[in-house]
């Protein structure tokens, strides 16, 4: 606990006087981040507004930042919650994909750029998008930002969405469950939002580098950007981003057909973290349908839900402790055992067994695993492949630690032990974020996103980060009733 906390003097929030004021003014500078990353573009003769996770890399419109940012946006600007979220589902493909970029025309810095993809015949007129996804957050944002919506002002906005989540769910169970067994396929490693974890390096060892297309290869060599514009260190190394490449280029050369590129794939896994949301994501959806009276079309989500959480529970490996990913490519059925904190995503999911709960916080709350100063470390601080500053190998990301934070809330009814850890873990995911400012990822044992002023290439990440403060505005309203 930090000192603030201590301090006498609760105000009507609860908290000490000087905490509040601290807790407000960081109100303030986390809606100017967002300001300050706001795109406005107007497409097909209509006018766009979307924020981009950063415009020092990052200056596209990505999927599931965006619905992190609708859920913060939502507590301050509710036309601009709604705007985010519509601009997401806006290149929605005619098969139901939501794509994890929708680009903004114009911006080259970042690479891959729109045309690397080769999705031209999938656009929606000038809306131009990459070809895979990204985890499911969107119905849950959707969910949660209706939820909190002013009474009234929501109307338009969820007649707007909600076909397309609905269409969407149902891309999402046709061609990344086509067997019908409730986990999800992902087939890149982008895919999954933590691109280069270590849950991913067995996988990778069956993707042939001398199968990647030597044009594909050079113009990896020569036009990445990531690795210039921040630190090659922290970022994933280059035979990373040539296989990262060489899946596109792969899954163009499919014509963009899932059928094929989910049974043809040599990256294809039944991801925890993304099944998990998915799960998750089926109950929310369910739930903002049952709210505006549509229960009969709700029931198909709920079955959806269920069906996850069953499956997400048969995943769990008693000798090594975890929930596992499976490597499902090319006819593979291989669990990934990995200590990252994916495992702890089915406390989302609500799909931790009341035999499973306990040793799932046991391994949580460990310091030398997943509770050091600053939970929770993308990769276990005790595994041979912790790297404090790469990125998805160790640092501690503001977005998982949200979905971790829900899930333990989600078991605080039977759990105290769940309660108390998702408590401090809201306490010190707003401490992190509060001390350093907006920032991709944290050092997981200083909290620090900076460790040297005078070496900006040292920063984790890349600044003025949206998620982080969206999430700060969310955890602080719904945990701290900031008002
Ligand atoms: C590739 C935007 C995205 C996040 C991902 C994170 C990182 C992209 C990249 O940035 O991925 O999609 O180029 O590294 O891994 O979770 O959505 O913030």
């Amino acid at each position: 606990m930090n000192d603030h906390y201590k301090t006498p003097k609760p105000s009507n929030s609860g908290l000490p006087q000087s905490r509040e004021q601290k807790l407000l003014e960081m109100l303030k500078v986390a809606d100017h981040a967002l300001k300050h990353n706001l795109y406005v573009t107007t497409l097909n003769e209509k006018t766009y507004r979307r924020t981009v996770p950063s415009k020092e890399f990052y200056v596209h419109q990505w999927n599931w930042d965006s619905a992190a940012v609708a859920m913060g946006l939502i507590h301050l600007d509710p036309e601009r919650a709604y705007d985010e979220l519509r601009a997401l589902v806006s290149g929605q493909w005619d098969n139901g994909l939501i794509a994890h970029i929708t680009y903004n025309p114009g911006e080259t810095r970042y690479y891959p750029q729109a045309e690397k993809w080769h999705t031209e015949q999938f656009r929606r007129g000038e809306i131009v998008t990459s070809g895979i996804t990204q985890p499911p957050l969107l119905s849950i944002a959707v969910d949660y930002v209706y939820k909190h919506s002013p009474d009234g002002a929501a109307g338009d906005f969820l007649d707007e969405v909600l076909p397309a989540v609905m269409k969407y769910h149902d891309y999402l169970k046709r061609y990344r469950d086509p067997e019908d067994g409730g986990l999800l396929t992902i087939v890149h490693p982008w895919e999954s939002g933590t691109d280069n974890s270590p849950r991913w390096d067995s996988s990778y060892t069956h993707i042939n580098l001398t199968d990647v297309p030597q044009a594909v290869r050079e113009d990896v060599d020569a036009n990445r950007t990531d690795d210039k514009l921040g630190k090659a260190l922290h970022r994933p190394t280059q035979e990373d981003y040539y296989r990262f490449m060489g899946l596109v280029a792969l899954f163009a050369k499919l014509g963009w057909d899932y059928e094929k590129i989910v049974a043809q794939s040599p990256f294809a896994v039944k991801d925890i973290l993304f099944s998990s949301l998915w799960a998750r994501a089926n109950e929310a959806l369910a739930d903002t349908l049952t709210r505006v009276g549509r229960t009969d079309e709700a029931t198909k989500y709920h079955k959806w839900a269920q069906q996850t959480q069953e499956a997400l529970a048969h995943t769990w490996d008693e000798e090594h402790q975890q929930y596992c990913d499976i490597d499902v490519a090319q006819g593979r059925r291989e669990p990934i055992i990995e200590p990252t904190n994916a495992m702890f995503l089915p406390l989302l999911a609500g799909a931790v067994t009341d035999e499973q709960l306990p040793k799932v916080l046991t391994r949580l709350s460990d310091p030398e695993q997943f509770w050091p100063a600053y939970p929770v470390p993308s990769t276990a601080l005790n595994s041979p492949k912790f790297e404090l500053t790469r990125y998805w190998r160790g640092p501690t990301w503001p977005i998982t630690n949200l979905l971790i934070i829900e899930g333990l809330m989600r078991y605080a009814p039977q759990s105290a032990q769940a309660r108390q850890m998702g408590e401090e873990l809201v306490d010190r995911t707003l401490d992190m974020i509060e001390k350093n400012g907006f920032y991709e990822y944290y050092d997981p044992t200083k909290g620090e996103a900076r460790p040297g002023r005078e070496d900006n290439a040292r920063q984790f990440g890349f600044a003025t980060f949206s998620w982080p403060a969206a999430i700060f505005i969310q955890l602080a309203k719904q945990y701290r009733k900031a008002h």
